[in-house]
């Protein structure tokens, strides 16, 4: 089926946002103790009609350290490898962490998480990163034969993973491949985590339950309940980041889970931070048709009728309230709306502002490559779809203003 595709600011049609601000029955939000009910009900709309509910059953997890070098890069950083054991309901998987951490710093410190596409053997040519053995879409680019990655792999993706600068400005850097929680294709969630959750005679998840983002934003939680334990990294300067499909990820992560104290979307699109009612480049429909497996099954019955959604994406963005946020767009991806990626992030601000933080400082959208700095931030970058040197010399920016000085202004945890 071939979908349609505007491109055509023109063309995007008349629509009405529900506000963050306003309860059900028309009663406004005025204060911090409303708002934390309003949030609740938002955060059960996302659940319900976009990503599902991740199952409450209980997992067992344990954690295991399979390899540690004090001296990697050249002596600049210490390398870690831990994997995260899951069982239950008679089946297992293994989400495998790889941590660098600046070898010079004595005090705890900040870091950035975030799930990789490739394997975390791709994001660094070090020799000494496990290569991944797990199911992975092969590519001849980046080495990835009979489904596997190969000694080629290794690097494949380093220049979207600064990781001497990350470094080197005193932070750490944690990463797993994202396919080690669900393998990116519909299989109708036999494979990854979901069957650990099932009840019995469960097959499937439940139209409100979980796919395949709603897996991989666990398995970041998962990731930050393993950091939080080393004394080597400060858990409540952990930020979130993530991609295109994994900055949806990494938004759903922080939306759920107010221990993230900075959560960051790199290209997110629709989905992400775009707004859906704007239907510009790719719409709740074209997404659906395409990974029938990365929303819950609620959230088909919105494909070409967005206008019936109780909530749009500024409303996410405005969970992650007070805490800082950074959304970031390409000018040249516009199947992810740049403008309707900054147009979210505009309209989480009034509850940005409503919790007493500046919020986003501009109401316009600025130009190519101005970045812009508040509780919100924003830039979009010149280029296409990808994360670059460029924007992750902004996190680091925004890492400094909001995760050092300002952090202790007001509690990320709201
Ligand atoms: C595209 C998809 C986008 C985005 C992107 C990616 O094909 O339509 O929503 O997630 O993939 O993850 O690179």
């Amino acid at each position: 089926m071939d979908l349609p595709v505007n491109y055509d600011e023109a063309q995007v049609p008349a629509y009405s946002l529900p506000d963050p601000l306003c309860l059900p029955d028309g009663t406004p939000v005025r204060d911090a103790a409303s708002w934390h009910t309003r949030r609740a009900e938002i955060l059960a709309l996302f659940e319900q009609h976009v990503y599902g509910r991740t199952p409450s059953t209980p997992v067992e997890m344990h954690s295991e350290l399979t390899a540690e070098e004090h001296g990697a890069l050249g002596g600049t950083a210490t390398r870690k490898e831990i994997a995260l054991h899951f069982h239950g309901n008679g089946a297992s998987a293994t989400l495998h962490l790889l941590l660098y951490l600046p070898a010079a710093r004595r005090e705890p410190v900040p870091l950035f998480l975030g799930l990789n596409f490739y394997g975390n053997h791709s994001i660094h040519p070090d020799p000494g990163i496990t290569l991944s053995t797990a199911w992975m879409r092969d590519s001849e680019e980046f080495g990835v034969r009979d489904q596997r990655a190969t000694e080629a792999s290794r690097g494949v993706r380093a220049s979207r993973w600064p990781v001497e600068r990350i470094l080197a400005r005193g932070y750490g850097l944690a990463t797993a491949y994202y396919g080690d929680l669900d393998p990116d294709f519909d299989d109708g969630f036999q494979n990854g985590i979901h069957p650990l959750f099932y009840a019995p005679g469960q097959t499937r998840p439940a139209a409100g339950e979980w796919g395949a983002i709603g897996a991989w934003a666990w398995g970041l939680q998962r990731g930050l309940d393993v950091l939080a334990q080393d004394p080597a990294i400060d858990a409540r300067r952990v930020a979130v980041l993530g991609h295109s499909r994994l900055g949806k990820a990494a938004l759903w992560a922080g939306a759920q889970d107010p221990r993230f104290a900075l959560v960051i979307s790199n290209n997110s699109g629709c989905g992400g931070a775009a707004l859906s009612r704007r239907r510009f480049g790719e719409t709740v429909a074209h997404i659906n048709t395409r990974f029938p497996h990365w929303f819950c099954a609620n959230f088909h019955t919105y494909n070409g009728q967005e206008d019936r959604l109780p909530l749009d994406q500024h409303m996410l963005l405005a969970l992650i309230a007070p805490r800082p946020l950074y959304v970031a767009s390409a000018a040249q991806d516009l199947w992810a709306d740049p403008r309707g990626e900054f147009l979210a992030a505009l309209h989480a601000d009034p509850v940005y502002r409503l919790l007493g933080t500046e919020g986003l400082p501009v109401a316009e959208m600025p130009p190519l490559d101005r970045p812009v700095m508040g509780r919100i931030g924003y830039h979009i970058r010149s280029g296409g779809h990808d994360i670059t040197a460029y924007d992750w010399e902004q996190y680091l920016d925004f890492a400094d203003r909001t995760l050092g000085g300002a952090f202790d202004a007001v509690d990320p945890r709201g």
